[in-house]
């Protein structure tokens, strides 16, 4: 199975990252965490990206706060998948990171998801590896089964308390 990579931009980033790097184990999925700066690193950043794939990794989550220009940077040296997670932080609660994620320039993709959705960046590799991997694909059935059994049962409790 290929590994998944999760870059963040700054240490300080690690408490809203840590969900992905949490689901990931719990999917069985082999990752590695790394921080790398755009600006402060690039060339570890881009060092990163050019070996990626020889390196066994199938997608790569580069998430960042602020000018979050990592996720493109690593984008423009590799042809993995390169999912961008734009984190919020003080000045503009995550707009600032979302717009400088989605809005690449045409030829150079970044597959955005919402502002500090850990979970979700996780969950969108998981899919990517799924294509190839039968296995995964059943652990992605059973996991959204799971999460529609919550939500009917807290749909019954919330019928039964504010509807009687
Ligand atoms: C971004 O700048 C990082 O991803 C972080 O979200 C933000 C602030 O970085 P630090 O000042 O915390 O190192 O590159």
């Amino acid at each position: 199975m290929k590994k998944i990579a999760i870059l963040m931009g700054s240490a300080s980033d690690l408490k809203l990252v840590k969900p992905a790097a949490q689901l990931l184990a719990s999917f069985g999925v082999s990752a590695e965490t790394h921080v790398y700066s755009a600006h402060r690193t690039p060339e570890e950043a881009t060092a990163f990206a050019k070996g990626a794939r020889k390196e066994g990794f199938g997608v790569i989550i580069a998430a960042a706060g602020m000018a979050a220009h990592l996720a493109g940077a690593i984008a423009a040296h590799t042809t993995l998948p390169v999912i961008g997670l734009p984190l919020a932080s003080r000045a503009f609660d995550g707009m600032d990171a979302l717009l400088s994620t989605v809005m690449m320039p045409l030829g150079i993709p970044v597959a955005t998801v919402g502002v500090d959705a850990a979970k979700n960046a996780a969950l969108l590799a998981v899919e990517i590896l799924a294509v190839e991997d039968g296995n995964l694909r059943e652990r992605l059935a059973a996991y959204r089964q799971e999460q529609s059994d919550a939500v009917r049962q807290a749909n019954q409790e919330i019928e039964k308390e504010l509807n009687a």
